[in-house]
């Protein structure tokens, strides 16, 4: 559409005036080339002749296809599929001072900016948010001191021990390289032939099979650093410290069969669910807390601090809170934001610092080496997103889309000519100082002997894990070796598990058809033929606690209907009273509702008012929200009890054992479902948990509701039943 005179802004840069560095905004804007042409004719190519052929003459349409030619960039090796946002960190008082001199943990009248990535490790850019993967938690602080990356996972430990076998795991992992199969997906021959031959890699199997591995949303997962790194103070002194993330929604997942089915009917859910909930502004929010070990207890665990297959239980350590992360604002570009952003763990601030931990070693230099190649060169942190607050001061120069524009002469130090400038910092100016750790040591291709217990952190994570928990795990190692085609590799992998415990083992063995082996020691098959086994013999050991109430999602805070999406089954005819009632009243406590009808637009109620629907049975899915509310009203309950889907999505909410309320005639609903036979049958039993049921008697449904929504799920409704849904 062409504008008139009157719509043409004075001049084409006035409205850029208020905006951010780097963004565009097109409002009211004229349309130009890359050059500031402005231009005419958006819609036709440059033509001799009305039926002719296109002129090279024409450099717009050589610009911009040019430019859409280019569109895409390498995506990223592991952790392609993200979503981010920005938010803000702030510490609640000045308790870590005397650990480290990091000026945004210890100062509370800092509000340092924040960018946290979410993604999986294994699709591609296009996969499903519900593939059964680690996602990763990747947080950029920038800190007036530069920029601090907390580079993390929603698990505590990692798959290897030493970087030199992250290639490996990652080719395992990936689809297969004969046909790129499958997709998002560890449940294939090539992961368990490599996990199969890497004992170490145990504990972390335990929890990529356990729910952590299928959250409910990204705002209710924990966030770990995993690798032990080193706080050090104004003195020089050094105290290792593990990150944490703790959400104030409280852990949740979803049932496996959820996740299969949430992956083909939304596979953006958790992207979605993060912008909606930002846009809403539910901003999600975390505890950020810290493990100390002082540098003189470095030895007092039975596992090494330096091991990334470990984690410290939190009756040995507690998790100290020190401040608040929370997130407010959607990227305004996708790409420009979250694709481009660059982690790396190597960006610290004054008073953090490394260990030797080899996985963290080989990290450090990954990172900046694979922008190279997504980025497209060295100038990746010049890239809005990736800049520090602070200006960025040094001698390197030039290379590929170079932004910074450098004065002067010289471009070296020392120099003369420049003043000697840019300076180098004083320690008490804030100039990073690395940690003066004493090393000794022969050089030496080898692990150490206290990496070699493989088991007994697996057993604390099972023995954790509440009866549905460690059901859902057994579960899932069934369907992952169950879609594993060489039987000598489901061997193996039972073998392994009689050594984390033998119950699981057997539970697997029999999903799978077959016997667990006699146990045997377990040979890691990383070791070259003529390496010395005794760096390498697992050494068995009985964890220093039997049981870590923090690794169950059991225990995690229910206490909350915030943001939690609620479908209202109704039609026309829903009674009126029953839907506001409930609806109030689900609101008042920060839930969401959705009306779900079988068609789009608006019901009537009975009082003849109308309800917009949010969904049809058609695009909606129980698979997709918490909980699901039948209100009264005979009219619309007929209606429903006509449309399969309705009876449906009872069945399959059941299943997946969430909270179920109907009001009044809403109780025929549930009646004519699986569900009303199982009550029939079992009323007052574990059958019956989180079915509120008004038909009278109940005067505080929506209270009841409310409480049953805080509990997430009602696992034990799983053991008795076999819903067909
Ligand atoms: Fe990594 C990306 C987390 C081990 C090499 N990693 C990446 C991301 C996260 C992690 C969250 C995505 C960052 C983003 O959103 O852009 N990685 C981890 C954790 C590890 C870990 C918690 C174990 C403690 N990673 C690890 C090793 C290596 C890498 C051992 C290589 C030696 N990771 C990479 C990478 C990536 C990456 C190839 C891909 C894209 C990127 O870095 O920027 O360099």
């Amino acid at each position: 559409m062409k504008s008139t005179e009157s719509d043409l802004p004075e001049n084409n840069d006035k409205k850029m005036e208020n905006l951010a560095p780097h963004t565009e905004d097109s409002t009211g804007q004229l349309m130009t080339t890359n050059t500031g042409l402005l231009l005419n004719d958006d819609t036709s190519s440059l033509k001799a002749g009305e039926r002719g052929p296109s002129l090279l003459e024409d450099f717009y349409l050589r610009e911009k296809i040019t430019h859409f030619d280019h569109e895409r960039i390498p995506e990223r090796v592991v952790h392609a599929r993200g979503v981010a946002a920005h938010g803000y960190f702030q510490a609640y008082n000045n308790s870590l001072n005397k650990y480290t001199k990091a000026k945004f943990l210890t100062d509370p009248s800092r509000k340092t900016p924040v960018f946290l990535r979410f993604s999986t490790v294994a699709g591609f850019r296009g996969s499903s948010d519900l593939a059964r993967d680690v996602r990763g938690f990747a947080v950029k602080f920038y800190t007036d001191e530069g920029n601090f990356d907390l580079v993390g996972n929603n698990m505590p430990v990692f798959f290897i021990q030493d970087a030199i076998k992250f290639p490996d795991l990652i080719h395992a992992v990936k689809p297969e390289p004969h046909n790129e199969i499958p997709q998002a997906a560890s449940a294939h021959d090539t992961f368990w032939d490599f996990i199969s031959l890497t004992p170490e890699a145990m504990h972390m199997i335990m929890w990529v099979m356990s729910d952590r591995a299928i959250p409910r949303s990204l705002r209710m997962m924990e966030g770990f650093g995993v690798n032990t790194y080193r706080f050090v103070n104004e003195e020089g002194k050094a105290t290792f410290v593990k990150f944490h993330f703790k959400p104030t929604l409280g852990v949740h997942s979803v049932a496996w069969d959820e996740a299969l089915k949430i992956s083909g009917k939304d596979p953006d859910f958790h992207r979605r669910d993060l912008h909606e909930a930002i846009e809403a502004g539910a901003y999600p929010e975390w505890e950020f807390g810290v493990q100390l070990v002082a540098q003189e207890d470095e030895h007092k665990f039975d596992f090494d601090l330096l091991d990334p297959t470990k984690l410290i239980p939190e009756e040995l350590v507690p998790v100290q809170p020190v401040g608040k992360l929370v997130l407010d604002r959607n990227p305004d570009n996708y790409f420009a934001e979250t694709e481009q952003v660059a982690f790396h763990p190597g960006h610290v601030v004054p008073g953090i610092d490394f260990t030797n931990d080899p996985l963290l070693q080989g990290r450090l230099f990954s990172y900046t080496d694979t922008q190279l190649t997504r980025l497209g060169g060295p100038n990746f942190q010049e890239i809005p997103i990736n800049r520090p607050l602070n200006t960025v001061h040094n001698n390197q120069r030039d290379g590929h889309m170079r932004q910074q524009i450098n004065k002067g002469k010289t471009s070296y130090h020392p120099n003369t000519i420049g003043g000697g400038c840019p300076f180098q910092a004083m320690i008490s100016d804030g100039g990073f100082k690395h940690f003066e750790e004493r090393v000794e040591g022969n050089k030496i291709r080898a692990r150490s002997k206290s990496f070699m217990d493989f088991f007994s952190q697996a057993t604390l994570f099972y023995n954790s894990m509440s009866e549905p928990e460690q059901t859902h795990l057994s579960d899932a190692l069934r369907f992952e070796l169950g879609k594993v085609d060489i039987q000598d590799i489901r061997n193996r992998m039972v073998g392994l598990l009689t050594f984390v415990d033998k119950t699981l083992a057997k539970r697997v063995a029999e999903g799978l058809g077959m016997d667990v082996p006699e146990p045997q020691q377990p040979v890691n098959h990383q070791l070259g033929a003529d390496a010395d086994p005794k760096h390498y013999e697992p050494v068995f050991k009985k964890p220093a606690v039997e049981k870590s109430a923090a690794l169950s999602m059991a225990n995690t805070a229910k206490n909350s209907i915030k943001t939690r999406q609620i479908a209202f089954l109704a039609a026309d005819g829903v009674d009126a009273d029953s839907l506001a009632a409930v609806k109030e009243a689900l609101e008042a406590e920060g839930a969401v509702v959705r009306v779900v009808a079988p068609h789009n637009g608006f019901i009537a109620d009975s009082a003849g008012a109308q309800i917009k629907v949010d969904k049809s049975f058609l695009t909606a899915s129980s698979v997709l929200v918490d909980a699901v509310y039948i209100p009264a009203g005979q009219k619309s309950v007929a209606a429903l009890l006509n449309e399969p889907d309705a009876i449906h999505f009872i069945n399959e909410a059941y299943r997946h054992c969430k909270a179920i309320a109907a009001d009044g005639e809403g109780a025929e609903l549930i009646k004519a479902t699986y569900v009303g036979s199982k009550l029939n049958e079992q009323a007052g039993s574990d059958a019956s948990a989180g079915i509120i049921i008004d038909d009278g008697g109940n005067s505080k449904l929506a209270a009841d509701f409310i409480d049953a929504i805080k509990q997430h799920r009602f696992w034990e409704r799983e053991k008795k039943d076999k819903v067909p849904a």
